[in-house]
């Protein structure tokens, strides 16, 4: 399979719950690397932007008033299959559905406060990887 890079967010309640490290041992011991890292504050523009394809979404305002309540860490993830193993160590969107040892499962509240984002393809995570980190050498190794 072959090596690709995906956008990952810590939301902020996983951020207010100080579990920033395990959940990056959870990546670690995946086989992902940190290519770049960013601890953030988001703008509520570059919040609403970032979520725009959800913009009609019933839940859309308190996506972004979530997004916007804390600070949030934004890493692009490098290793085989970045993506769909991002989105497998994740779990489900609610998690209440997320299966036993997700991130989710392990970390999240509910559907709304539910501590990790991550890109769902190639193309999404090359738009998104270019939104918070423009024009960045993202390291290999
Ligand atoms: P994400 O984009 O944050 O990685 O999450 P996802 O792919 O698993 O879910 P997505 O459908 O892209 O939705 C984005 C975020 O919106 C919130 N959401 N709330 N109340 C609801 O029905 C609902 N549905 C989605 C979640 O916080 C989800 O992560
Ligand atoms: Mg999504």
């Amino acid at each position: 399979m072959a090596i690709e890079r995906t956008l990952s967010i810590i939301k902020p309640d996983a951020v207010a719950k100080n579990v920033i490290g395990q959940i990056y041992a959870r990546f670690e011991n995946a086989g992902l690397k940190i290519a770049a890292a960013r601890l953030v504050q988001l703008s509520r523009q570059e919040a609403e932007q970032f979520y725009g394809v959800h913009k009609e979404r019933p839940f859309f305002k308190d996506l972004v008033e979530f997004m916007i309540s804390g600070p949030v860490m934004i890493q692009v993830l490098e290793g085989e299959g970045a993506i769909l193993k991002n989105r497998e160590l994740m779990g489900a969107t609610d998690p209440k559905k997320a299966d036993a040892g997700t991130i989710r499962a392990d970390f999240a509240d509910s559907i709304d406060a539910n501590a990790v984002h991550g890109s769902d393809a190639a193309e999404t995570a090359a738009v998104e990887i270019a939104f918070f980190f423009p024009g960045l050498n993202v390291y290999s190794r």
